[in-house]
């Protein structure tokens, strides 16, 4: 396949935006070469700046579950947007999402929307601190919580993609109050327990991790946190921006039945549009101003457009009574293809796989965190991720990144995914 357009227009972006991009990981720095440039997309398919069409595993790193252009999203948008776009004041809008994301997830009374993930987790954590008055938070190596100053420590997905999982700007007084486990480790969050006693605020965590690669919670895991934080009074944040209405309508809450403190949503909540949130009971959201002492706003915050797209796409998910069996089927045939021609081919490799989110590592031992993430052979992952490319296939630019799986992919684009991982395999 050509890209000589996309090239053409990476080198003008490079003269006028830093590296080309807005957000590093799209920057192929990670894989090699440069990025593909979109011109429009629909269902599973991007159409490319040179005329290509590629299916997409990506699908906007999450949000687009239900497919590209999806027509009633596209709809609630069009019409919404001839009544204004934006105006910094209240709309029956946000209280019809809100109604249904708090009907949809478990244990949550109240939920406040912003206009990222990155804005959920910093807004969460700064209302676990003020409710708990307390100032430390544990974090996972290779977990990452956007970009925000305390996040930005041990951090996965682009940090780690580009090696600076902690990066310069953050100051010690932020780092210092940021406390590192290891993923699947309870023992390291224990002795950070023991060794802070009334001191930790949270403990945040994905709860599936999917910015080192997909990597699953193993058994009694979020378990052994739930309780540490009732023995601790600290609270459990759940950052599902990635697993919030993907996983299941409840998210990993309801998938494996562990209640969080706060929960933190981006990406399907808001249908394709800047969207975040952050939710949990009412003693805790009502610490939050106006009418509690913890300041969190935004003038684009629970914008109309946004709040069309999120309740249009949370209406969809919640109407259809089959669409995470559908999503996990999908998925679980994509992973039975993928296993069985990269056996075949003798490749050594470890699928992760949590219903549509999914990951190939090149390394033969179990991935269970940061540390056995960073094993995997980035040299094979870069040639897998051309040889795809190549054949009109868009993965993840980066090793330490999940494959978001849409509804819109229909069996026989599956069947052409895995014939095309067979191609490739003979050339790793
Ligand atoms: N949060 C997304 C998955 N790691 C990546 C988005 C971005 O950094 O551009």
């Amino acid at each position: 396949m050509l890209y000589e357009r996309s090239s053409q227009l990476f080198i003008n972006a490079e003269k006028v935006i830093p590296g080309g991009v807005n957000s590093p990981v799209r920057a192929f720095k990670g894989v090699g070469g440069t990025p593909i440039f979109v011109k429009r997309a629909n269902g599973a398919y991007l159409y490319d700046e040179d005329g290509n069409r590629l299916i997409d595993y990506i699908n906007s790193w999450g949000p687009m579950i239900l497919g590209h252009a999806y027509q009633p999203v596209i709809e609630a948008i069009t019409e919404r947007a001839k009544l204004g776009t934006s105006f910094g004041m209240p709309t029956e809008l946000e209280t019809k999402i809100a109604e249904l994301a708090v009907s949809m997830v478990p244990n949550i009374d109240k939920i406040r929307f912003v206009n990222s993930g990155t804005e959920a987790c910093m807004s969460a954590i700064r209302l676990a601190r003020g409710y708990t008055n307390r100032d430390k938070i544990i974090k996972f190596a290779g977990c990452y919580h956007g970009h925000s100053d305390s996040f930005l420590i041990q951090a996965g997905s682009g940090a780690s993609t580009f090696g600076t999982p902690n990066s310069p700007g953050v100051t010690k007084g932020t780092a210092q109050d940021t406390l590192l486990a290891n993923y699947n480790d309870i023992q390291s969050v224990k002795e950070l327990f023991e060794a802070n006693k009334n001191e930790i605020a949270a403990i945040i965590v994905e709860p599936v991790a999917g910015n080192m690669g997909c990597v699953p919670p193993i058994n009694g895991f979020l378990e052994a946190l739930r309780q540490l934080c009732d023995e601790n009074q600290s609270m459990l944040i759940f950052d599902e921006v990635m697993t919030g209405f993907r996983l299941a309508k409840g998210g990993v809450q309801e998938l494996f039945n562990i209640k969080a403190d706060i929960v933190c949503f981006g990406k399907v909540i808001g249908g394709g549009l800047p969207v975040g949130a952050f939710a949990a009971r009412n003693e805790i959201m009502n610490y939050l101003a106006p009418i509690g002492p913890v300041y969190q706003a935004g003038t684009l915050s629970g914008n109309p457009l946004a709040m069309a797209a999120g309740l249009t796409m949370l209406e969809a998910l919640n109407n259809d009574k089959t669409i995470f069996e559908s999503l996990e089927s999908k998925t679980a045939y994509l992973e039975k293809g993928i296993t069985e021609v990269l056996s075949k081919n003798n490749i050594v490799f470890t699928i992760n796989r949590v219903g549509s989110m999914i990951s190939v590592h090149f390394d033969s031992t179990p991935v269970i965190d940061f540390q056995t993430a960073k094993n995997g052979d980035n040299e094979t992952f870069k040639k897998f991720f051309h040889g795809l490319l190549n054949e009109g296939i868009y993965i993840a630019p980066s090793a330490y990144e999940t494959w978001f799986i849409t509804d819109a992919l229909t069996y026989e684009d599956l069947d052409f995914t895995v014939n095309a991982i067979d191609k490739v395999a003979k050339t790793l």
